[in-house]
């Protein structure tokens, strides 16, 4: 394995008691992917982004009226080298690090990074857990078969993660896609199904994802861009309409608490912006913020 020589800050800044690997009981793995990306470039620095930001992140959470990091502690692996060569060897190296890990029974954090690393990620879970659901918040369908040329595209991650055949895949927040991508999403009920943002902010979906995830082990990729690009503007591609912090923390609380297991969880497709770094730390916090629900979600579970 290749990683990446990054001076190492470790998520939320955490003593070494808090963050070592054998007392850790979450694992940070930082993927700064970058090479298909279409419009807004910089998602290579959005690991960086969302570690310096975190530092700033208070590690008191009202919701818990605790400190949730302390309790099972936090460990920020070194970066995997993105491999700019061939993308098949970059979405290997993704799969051979996420399956080392996901067999640990940790709970598993990317930060990427494109969100084609999805593909790579999921291909890792495959290895250890046979069989999974996807939970995918996003603007954008992602279901291309290919896009500008090649299938490993951040247009084509929800795709490339039903490839793995590990299970179906839910959607939220989408407002964007293809006639391609309405036809998929019509023919293969199966295999997708999606809650398009008016759907969420009109609270349709939350049955559905209580009863898709319920008992289930589960893998949950967030774009950033799931957000309205008010909240997060420092993204490749920012739609309008999206969704509030309050609409996507609701689904990560119906994921942690009806779940069976979450085994690991991504934050994907932050392009940080010099002038701007509100986005960096919303990115960071929302990172803190799910890991400490899925974690609350497991506490419960045992
Ligand atoms: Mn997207």
């Amino acid at each position: 394995m290749t990683y990446e020589y990054l001076p190492h800050e470790n998520f939320l800044g955490l003593d070494e008691e808090y963050s070592s690997y054998e007392r850790a009981q979450v694992v940070v793995l930082p993927v700064p992917y970058e090479v298909t990306v279409s419009y807004g470039q910089g998602t290579r620095r959005g690991p960086r982004a969302i570690l310096t930001a975190s530092q700033q992140v208070e590690l008191y959470d009202r919701e818990f009226d605790d400190e949730p990091a302390l309790r099972w502690g936090v460990y920020t692996s070194r970066a995997i080298a993105p491999d700019y060569r061939a993308p098949e060897a970059a979405m290997e190296a993704i799969a051979a690090a996420v399956a080392e890990h996901a067999g640990s029974g940790k709970l598993l954090c990317i930060l990427g990074g494109e969100h084609a690393i999805s593909g790579g990620v999921a291909a890792g879970l495959a290895r250890v857990h046979k069989e999974f659901v996807t939970v995918q918040l996003d603007a954008h369908a992602d279901l291309r078969d290919a896009y500008e040329g090649t299938p490993h595209s951040h247009a084509c991650a929800a795709r490339r993660i039903l490839d793995v055949g590990a299970g179906p895949v839910l959607q939220l927040g989408i407002r964007s896609l293809s006639t391609e991508e309405i036809a998929f999403i019509r023919d293969q009920s199966d295999l997708v199904t999606t809650f398009f943002a008016e759907d969420v902010h009109a609270g349709r979906h939350l049955e559905a994802l209580r009863s898709f995830v319920a008992g289930r082990p589960v893998y949950l990729t967030i774009d950033v861009d799931c957000f309205d690009a008010a909240l997060m503007p420092a993204t490749g591609t920012p739609e309008p309409d999206g969704l509030t912090w309050n609409e996507v923390l609701d689904i990560v609380r119906v994921i942690a608490r009806s779940a069976g297991h979450v085994i690991a969880f991504d934050v994907v497709e932050l392009a940080p912006q010099p002038a701007n770094h509100a986005p960096d730390y919303l990115a960071a916090k929302l990172t803190y913020k799910v890991m400490s629900l899925l974690m609350a979600g497991r506490e419960k579970g045992r």
